[in-house]
């Protein structure tokens, strides 16, 4: 996977991207990172990359010449384009697991008031926010969507499994996890844990994920019911022959 960043932080994106795991899935190249600075394309000679904005209002704009000239200088043609603003669709699970299909893609990070709206037209594919609330730019957005596609990439985990057993990808929280001492602050971890038996290991797990979910997160647990009566429906238990 390649991700392409246009930015005026350039140093916010790498140092965060060249920590933890995403470091050492660049390190071991499964993962390209390739920060433009937009300053760097303008032709401007002051370096001026913002202005003020017509019809009037507070704040500045990013102008569309850098902008588009920073875009056009990533080689390939097609390569999805996600404009990170708090207008876009709000980022989820799904949404990252079909970006992480993509060979590349190219995150551009706004900052002031935003970005000429005729550049947008241009060059966006795809619109994103990260939830309804409003950042100083796109870098954090990026980075946190960055950071989610990462883990869904094969080889980024040490353990191919931990990225779908993990919570949201069957619909449900994550249960509760323990480790060394057995005992702690008086607390046990539970006995079927220790047991060695898989199968009702399994079974507490999943009894403790719908738990945790339903306590939590109401809207997910409903969400999951339905599944769970749409595919019990579907699927009947079979009748044993008398
Ligand atoms: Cl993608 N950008 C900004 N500036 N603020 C946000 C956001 C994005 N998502 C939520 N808030």
């Amino acid at each position: 996977m390649v991700f392409h960043v246009l930015t005026l932080f350039p140093e916010m994106i790498e140092g965060c991207m060249q920590t933890s795991i995403t470091g050492r899935a660049i390190e071991k190249g499964l993962l390209t990172l390739d920060v433009r600075n937009i300053r760097d394309y303008t032709l401007d000679k002051h370096g001026k990359v913002d202005d003020y904005t017509y019809g009037g209002g507070a704040g500045m704009l990013m102008q569309a010449q850098p902008v588009y000239d920073a875009w056009n200088s990533i080689p390939g043609k097609g390569i999805r384009t996600i404009y990170l603003t708090p207008q876009g669709r709000t980022f989820d699970q799904k949404m990252a697991a079909d970006f992480a299909s993509e060979e590349e893609l190219i995150f551009l990070c706004g900052h002031y008031e935003g970005i000429d709206e005729r550049v947008l037209e241009e060059t966006v594919t795809d619109y994103v926010s990260i939830g309804d609330y409003v950042l100083t730019g796109g870098e954090l957005p990026a980075m946190v969507m960055m950071d989610t596609i990462s883990r869904l990439l094969p080889g980024v985990l040490h353990n191919d499994d931990s990225a779908d057993t993990e919570s949201f990808q069957n619909g449900l929280l994550e249960y509760p996890q323990y480790s060394r001492p057995e005992e702690w602050h008086g607390k046990k971890v539970p006995a079927i844990l220790l047991s060695g038996d898989h199968k009702k290991v399994d079974e507490w797990r999943l009894e403790q994920s719908e738990k945790r979910t339903q306590e939590r997160r109401p809207d997910l647990y409903e969400a999951y019911m339905e599944q769970k009566r749409l595919y019990e429906e579907q699927h009947p238990p079979k009748r044993r022959k008398k």
